[in-house]
């Protein structure tokens, strides 16, 4: 992938993505805190542009897991807002028919082939779905996300040396929100700069400015070229903050409020949408009609989540274990 502007399709669809992470993410925030999803929800905000950087720079035929924090990253791989949130309902319209909730959301038609609540665990998946697409031969590429506080588990070193070893085609996203729960990533990390720790197990790292949907897409675009031209991994670290709690719920007053200014500051989709009009790409009726389009997919989403009906019980232990004639489904 070049360095260059995509075109206006693609950056129309990169605002739209934006907000609708932004707009749904916030209105789940205040159903989570009513009590009315089934599972915890982490909120997205301050990853909208790495998201929209993914989904542009990423193939139909790519895969990616996730984490929990994964409502930007679904839409990044085109799956439907409305199943994203039936599934934060637990209702049969979701992904995974309401039984996955919002850490176990999945879509392997589309490419999200695990989202996982264990921190660092995506990574060694990651690794295998690597080598599968090695050994298919394929042009695939495959994309983990994972926070910072990911890096310092086990499980993402051990995956760093063997897909290094092994010149995997795996793009490793790490989506660097400045905390891990309540602590400060200086507060556990004695080398903070994460691209630079991880350039030693001998893979292309990479630091860039997460709130910058064209450059996060241009260093996104050389990872995933150097793993199909068979150069192996690559670590992008997208430096952002986490505008919100760690989850849901929970309350972020230790968030020091200067630095949670600066952030809100350059909020990444209207700071976007400044861009793309500034800079005559995409016009101020057009962007207003993004708007819209945006606030109407909301309302319809959480309205299709609320009017999905619960799994039945009978439901409930299908697609729950493989059978030697398959995965049972309806
Ligand atoms: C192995 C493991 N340890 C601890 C937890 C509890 N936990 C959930 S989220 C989280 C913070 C992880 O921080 P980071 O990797 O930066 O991701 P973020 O939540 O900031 O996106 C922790 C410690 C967990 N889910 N899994
Ligand atoms: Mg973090």
């Amino acid at each position: 992938m070049t360095n260059t502007v995509p075109d206006r399709p693609a950056l129309e669809w990169m605002y739209s993505t934006m907000l609708l992470a932004k707009m749904a993410d916030e209105r789940a925030a205040l159903e989570a805190r009513k009590g009315l999803l089934q599972a915890a929800l982490y909120p997205v905000r301050g990853l909208e542009a790495v998201c929209a950087a993914m989904g542009v720079a990423m193939t139909d035929q790519d895969q990616m897991v996730s984490s929990y924090r994964n409502l930007g990253d679904a839409l990044s791989r085109r799956i439907p807002l409305r199943t994203i949130i039936a599934e934060a309902y637990g209702r049969m319209g979701g992904t995974s028919k309401g039984k996955g909730g919002t850490m176990h959301l999945t879509d392997t038609e589309r490419g999200l082939v695990a989202t996982t609540g264990i921190v660092g665990a995506g990574m060694p998946i990651a690794v295998g779905l690597g080598l599968a697409a090695q050994l298919d031969k394929s042009n695939r590429a495959v994309v983990v996300t994972f926070g910072d506080g990911a890096t310092s588990i086990g499980s993402a070193h051990e995956s760093f040396n063997l897909a290094a070893l092994w010149k995997l085609p795996v793009v490793f996203v790490c989506q660097n929100n400045q905390w891990g729960e309540h602590t400060p990533l200086a507060g556990y990390a004695a080398n903070p700069n994460l691209a630079e720790r991880t350039a030693a197990y001998g893979m292309a790292a990479e630091a860039v400015d997460g709130f910058d949907p064209m450059a996060t897409l241009h260093t996104i675009g050389r990872a995933l070229d150097r793993a199909r031209a068979g150069d192996g991994p690559s670590f992008v670290e997208c430096r952002s903050y986490r505008l919100t709690g760690h989850s849901g719920l929970s309350d972020y007053s230790y968030v020091p409020k200067e630095e949670l200014a600066a952030a809100l500051e350059r909020d990444p989709a209207p700071t976007f949408r400044t861009w793309l009009e500034q800079n005559g790409h995409v016009d101020s009726a057009t962007l207003q009609n993004i708007e819209h389009a945006a606030e109407a997919t909301v309302d319809e989403a959480f309205a299709f989540a609320q009017e999905s009906p619960h799994p039945s019980q009978d439901e409930l232990l299908l697609d729950v274990y493989a059978s030697p004639e398959g995965v049972p489904t309806r």
